[in-house]
């Protein structure tokens, strides 16, 4: 397969959308499109810029994990979102991303892409992408989020390296045939845009019906870790604020705002 740069006419050719992909920042090789993301956010970047890159150095996951980010095969980007909402809705940012996300990918393949909560998209159980979060916030006020993602799109099974090559996935692997990233990127951009618009004017319930609809865990037995300490449980889906909810075994109801959700045997 030959690996061609991205051509960022062609993303924004067609491009629909009103609010986002108003401004592309292109780089060949990055530490991390979030954290440069950041620093134009700092500076005044206004919503809707969106910087893209071939490769990242120092790509990122959540708490502090690598995110593999190897030249001209996937997508990096990231979304500068200066949203009017309060605070305390910017989990549900991850959330409504996480829905855009499955409804992008489900317009390339045939099998249903489903989501681990909070950030995984997952086709035949691996990792095909995932999202990164960041905001920046004074108490009442969000002052911006950087939506960042990563997909594998060309990916090859032979080019993952050990630490992913067992859970992770690529659109190369599941269609069997080479995605145009261009035309990924576009029509990710598209239903972001339209999921965004949608969380801003009716609130997360208006996005939570599709996002359980695609929850992958419905009703299974979970391993819940969590910075202090770790339990297991059923997965009951999530509450109005995108809290997951998990039936401990004694009955209770617990509340997950951060954490890591694994799928155990019965
Ligand atoms: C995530 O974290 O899934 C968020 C990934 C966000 C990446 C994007 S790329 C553009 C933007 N700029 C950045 O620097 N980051 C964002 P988490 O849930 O913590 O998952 C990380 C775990 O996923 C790792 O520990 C690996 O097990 C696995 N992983 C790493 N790279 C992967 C890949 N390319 N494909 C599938 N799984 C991967």
């Amino acid at each position: 397969m030959i690996a061609l740069p991205f051509n960022l006419d062609q993303v924004q050719a067609g491009l629909t959308a009103k609010r986002l992909g108003t401004r592309f920042h292109y780089f060949n090789e990055l530490d991390s499109t979030n954290t440069h993301a950041r620093r134009l956010a700092e500076e005044g970047a206004p919503e809707g810029e969106v910087v893209v890159a071939e490769q990242q150095t120092h790509g990122r996951g959540r708490l502090g994990r690598r995110w593999v980010s190897p030249p001209y095969v996937n997508l990096y980007f990231s979304i500068i979102l200066r949203p009017r909402f309060s605070p305390v809705v910017a989990p549900q940012l991850t959330l409504m991303a996480a829905v855009a996300l499955t409804d992008a990918v489900a317009a390339f393949i045939s099998k249903p892409p489903v989501i681990k909560w909070p950030n995984d998209i997952l086709v035949n159980g691996k990792k095909l992408a995932g999202v990164l979060t960041e905001s920046s916030c004074s108490s009442e006020r969000i002052d911006f989020v950087i939506l960042g993602i990563g997909v594998n799109v060309n990916l090859m099974h032979g080019s993952m390296p050990d630490t992913i090559r067992e859970r992770a996935t690529s659109l190369l692997m599941i269609r069997e045939s080479v995605t145009s990233r261009e035309e990924f990127l576009r029509r990710l951009i598209h239903d972001l845009d339209r999921c965004y618009g949608i969380l801003e004017e009716q609130g997360f319930g208006a996005i939570a019906p599709s996002w359980e609809a695609r929850f992958g865990l419905h009703g299974q037995r979970v391993r819940v870790e969590m910075v202090d300490g770790s339990f297991t449980g059923r997965a009951k889906g999530i509450d109005r604020d995108g809290a997951l909810l998990v039936e401990k075994d004694n009955g209770e109801i617990e509340r997950i705002i951060a954490g890591d959700v694994i799928p155990v045997e019965h």
